[in-house]
């Protein structure tokens, strides 16, 4: 047996980053044998899966060791994106494009007689997310890594994700998520880098040796971070960057410590809380509950990565003078918004700080982007819970409350209102404490996530911190990346456009604009057309094969996929499927355009109307797709199950896109992004970062309806009645009065009254008011599609402006005007023995 160093070099390079076919191939049976532990004759799909896997990892690694050593090398400044969700989506499909693996993997698999996508299709779905927050920080790691900025996301590793939704009789039904039963090739534990945090119990005062007043922190249990790393390679570059998932353990030292002590049971009890801590993601979007849980795992996950942070930075420096140079750290809405009071912990308790000089490090340090304008989903703790979780927190975030009130004070002496508006705590029956206050006054910047919401959070939401501050609040437009959202999930368009324009539209989204030139080329038009019509087929089959429903490949695909909320306003587009079916029914002759309207999109298991709307969804669709006056004009289906992969599937077969939320409610908005990329046209009210998508695409190529943000405000103002829309519009008045008689619940004809109720006599989001304006603009649709090559030219139209909407802009934005972070680019170089662990490595300690 030869061991020379060199030649266990050759084997090194050969199967575990080599490249070729041929080591691919070596690399592939070798993972099967030795890491699956299963032999040709054996392995099943998810053994091939799992080696596969196992072989794109190993040339992941190579590229994060050298990312990280150069970060560390050159004592960079880096992003830490703290986020209670990273929606990242499935990754061998990632991780073969981002790495440029995709051709010769294929090509290696097909010789071996396997298909690659069957192996991509079986892979398990983490959906560690709810929806547009989790996908956009999803989307930022792939933006920030190609790029090349030094980044890492940090989160928590829920071992179980969303629920599976399930549609039975109508309704709703909840499965747990157990996404890594079989294991997640994807992930490396770091338990050398576990970190400890602590709950509950007290604070004690006392002098320090050189005088100084500190507080020490005895809490009643102490838990055990361990993180793991997911990979997050950049497309087209050598940056490997790290998504660090955080799970909690027990204390080894207190089930002995305790259970020596006597008390078996509490020692059991305090194992379940820590276990407990990364068990579930909630799945509540939009309806923050005050449950103790929630506001454990987000001081969990905050108080590891700010450890690790502090780690990472004093490996290089002796004191923090430089930390807000070196450490931007951004908060994704207010879930990690604890992390201000932490750090100030931190610095004064663990590092014996000064109170001035800590508070100045912390506020040039954070920034924090808001996601919302609904003031329910505003984050409030009480401070009881806050005082028996975090007893020292609640102290930190009183002195930061006395010190920002005396600011306040001194602006605008006697504004009794002012205090109390701006105060972190709320005062009433129960004390609370706001979190995007603290978000704020902890923050140099606050951004808002499109230009409508930025001026709706500056001018309403947070007015009286604008007044006081208007240099911190900025906007940035959300973005997608164009990679996972163009490239894998619509292959064949993003194949045409390279055909004609290249392919640096990849990193330079912008470059679509040339796609412009080919609007006239009917021979151009007639390939996309296609293309439409071949994702159409795919989408149609899959709705006969989960629904069995079989429907029409030429009808409109009228697509509505995204949580369900009452602003999104699900129901307003259920009101016109009924009330073109009763078109149909009162003229069963009627020439009009075929249509198949399609739902999808997870409720809350709490949020009762959200339940009813899909539930009146499944009731419509069941008499429209049964009555035989239909055929051929109108299906309406619910996809259940919406996630990331079935949004991939999607968003390339619409035709319309619905982004029909109440004017001035949804703060941006990315799947209307999606499917402009994709070639969808999109009806929609001026809201979120619609208003800048029908800027940028034209408002000849737009459909839009509805009142602004303004009208809304006004006619609330005004003292807006639903009932009189109802009473003075027949159509409308037919469609409630069908819902209200049970005509699509024969078995239960009171089951929509809730519906009913709140449409007629509070109506929220104002659907009546914006009824007749979204049906006419429905019917500007239907003829616009009878023009086949015009809508053609308008897709086309949508696909070349989009350039703006891509997330490598957003990030790009961000690094320059809140960050101050600049690329680094990683040199590969080649391979010494140190790299293939034949000394004993210097362990490179950068995620
Ligand atoms: C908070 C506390 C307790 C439990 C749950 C939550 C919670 C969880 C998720 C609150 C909100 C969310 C998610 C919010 C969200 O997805 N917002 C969306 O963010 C997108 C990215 O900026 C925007 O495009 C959408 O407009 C916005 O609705």
């Amino acid at each position: 047996m030869n061991t020379q160093p060199n030649d266990l070099r050759v084997y090194v390079e050969d199967d575990r980053t080599g490249t070729t076919v041929e080591a691919l191939k070596r690399a592939l049976a070798d993972n099967l044998y030795y890491i699956q532990g299963k032999d040709e004759s054996f392995a099943n799909l998810y053994d091939y899966y799992m080696a596969l896997a196992y072989t794109v990892r190993d040339r992941l690694v190579h590229r994060r060791i050298k990312t990280a050593q150069a970060y560390y090398e050159k004592d960079t400044k880096v992003v830490y994106y703290l986020s209670a969700e990273f929606l990242i989506g499935r990754l061998l499909i990632n991780n073969l494009i981002n790495l440029g693996l995709y051709e010769p993997i294929n090509q290696a698999l097909q010789e071996s007689g396997l298909s690659l996508d069957s192996l991509i299709e079986g892979e398990e779905e983490p959906g560690l997310g709810n929806g547009g927050l989790g996908r956009l920080a999803a989307c930022f790691l792939d933006s920030l890594a190609t790029l090349e900025i030094p980044a890492i996301g940090y989160g928590i590793r829920y071992e179980f994700g969303i629920f599976d939704q399930e549609i039975r009789d109508g309704w709703q039904v909840e499965r747990p998520d157990n996404w890594l039963r079989f294991g997640n090739p994807w992930e490396i534990p770091r338990p050398d880098y576990m970190v400890e945090v602590k709950f509950g119990g007290h604070t004690e005062s006392y002098t320090d040796a050189s005088g100084q007043y500190r507080v020490r922190w005895m809490p009643r249990i102490t838990v055990y971070g361990t993180p793991y790393d997911i990979p997050i390679p950049g497309y087209g570059c050598n940056t490997v960057n790290t998504l660090r998932l955080w799970a909690a353990r027990a204390g080894q030292d207190f089930d002995f410590h305790v259970f020596n002590a006597g008390d078996y049971t509490q020692a059991v009890a305090a194992k379940t809380f820590s276990e407990n801590i990364s068990k579930v993601l909630y799945p509540n979007d939009h309806t923050p509950q005050g449950r103790e849980l929630r506001l454990q795992q987000q001081y969990f996950f905050v108080s590891c990565s700010l450890q690790d942070i502090i780690r990472l930075y004093l490996r290089k420096h002796n004191n923090f003078d430089a930390f807000p140079d070196k450490a931007a750290i951004q908060l994704n809405d207010t879930h990690p918004a604890i992390g201000v009071a932490e750090l100030m912990r931190l610095l004064l308790d663990e590092h014996q700080l000064e109170w001035d000089y800590a508070w100045d490090i912390t506020r040039r340090t954070f920034a924090y982007t808001n996601h919302t304008l609904l003031s329910e989903a505003l984050e409030r703790w009480p401070v009881s819970l806050f005082g028996r979780l975090l007893p020292r927190h609640l102290e930190i975030i009183y002195a930061i409350n006395h010190e920002f009130l005396m600011e306040v004070r001194q602006r605008y002496p006697s504004d009794a209102g002012k205090l109390m508006r701006m105060s972190l705590i709320e005062e009433g029956e129960e004390k609370q404490v706001r979190m995007a206050h603290l978000a704020c006054v902890g923050s140099h910047t606050v951004n808002g996530v499109a230009a409508l919401h930025t001026e709706l959070v500056k001018k309403e939401l947070m007015r009286d911190f604008y007044e006081l501050w208007p240099q911190k609040f900025q906007s940035k437009t959300n973005g997608i990346t164009p990679r996972r959202w163009l490239l894998m999930s619509n292959p064949p368009l993003a194949e045409l456009i390279t055909e004609k324009i290249g392919d640096r539209w990849l990193k330079d989204l912008d470059e679509l604009r040339k796609l412009e030139a080919f609007v006239d080329d009917p021979q151009f038009r007639a390939r996309w057309r296609q293309i439409k019509h071949d994702r159409k087929f795919s989408f149609a089959q899959y709705i006969q094969r989960h629904n069995g429903i079989e429907v029409d490949v030429n009808s409109i695909f009228d697509i509505q996929i995204k949580r369900i909320h009452e602003y999104k306003r699900q129901i307003l587009n259920a009101l016109h499927v009924i009330t073109l079916y009763n078109r149909i029914k009162a003229n069963p002759d009627l020439e009009i355009v075929p249509r198949t309207v399609i739902f999808g999109g997870k409720a809350a298991p709490g949020y009762f109307m959200a339940k009813m709307a899909i539930k009146l969804i499944t009731s419509v669709a069941d008499v429209v797709n049964n009555d035989p006056d239909m055929r051929g004009r109108l299906k309406v289906v619910f996809v259940s199950n919406y996630s990331v992969s079935l949004g991939q599937f999607a968003y390339p077969a619409a035709d319309l896109s619905e982004q029909i939320s109440t004017a001035g409610k949804e703060a941006s908005g990315t799947g209307n992004m999606k499917f402009s990329l994709n070639g969808a046209l999109t009806i929609g009210t001026l809201d979120g970062a619609n208003v800048e998508i029908r800027e940028e695409v034209g408002a000849e190529n737009f459909f839009l309806f509805g009142l602004t943000a303004q009208e809304v405000t006004d006619l609330k103002m005004q003292g807006y009645r639903p009932i009189d829309y109802y009473n003075s519009n027949p159509a409308l008045k037919q469609v409630i009065d069908q819902l209200a008689s049970g005509f699509f619940s024969p078995k239960e004809p009171t089951l929509f009254m809730s519906i009913i109720d709140s449409l007629l006599n509070h109506d929220e989001y104002m659907l009546l008011a914006d009824y007749q304006s979204y049906v006419d603009c429905q019917e500007q649709v239907s003829q616009a599609f009878r023009d086949y090559e015009n809508w053609t030219r308008m897709s086309i139209l949508n696909v070349a402006r989009m350039g703006k909407f891509s997330s490598d802009r957003t990030i790009a934005e961000y690094c320059r005007e809140i960050w101050n972070v600049e690329p680094v680019s990683i040199e590969l170089g080649t391979y010494s023995q140190s790299d293939a662990g034949l000394k004993i490595p210097k362990v490179p300690e950068l995620a």
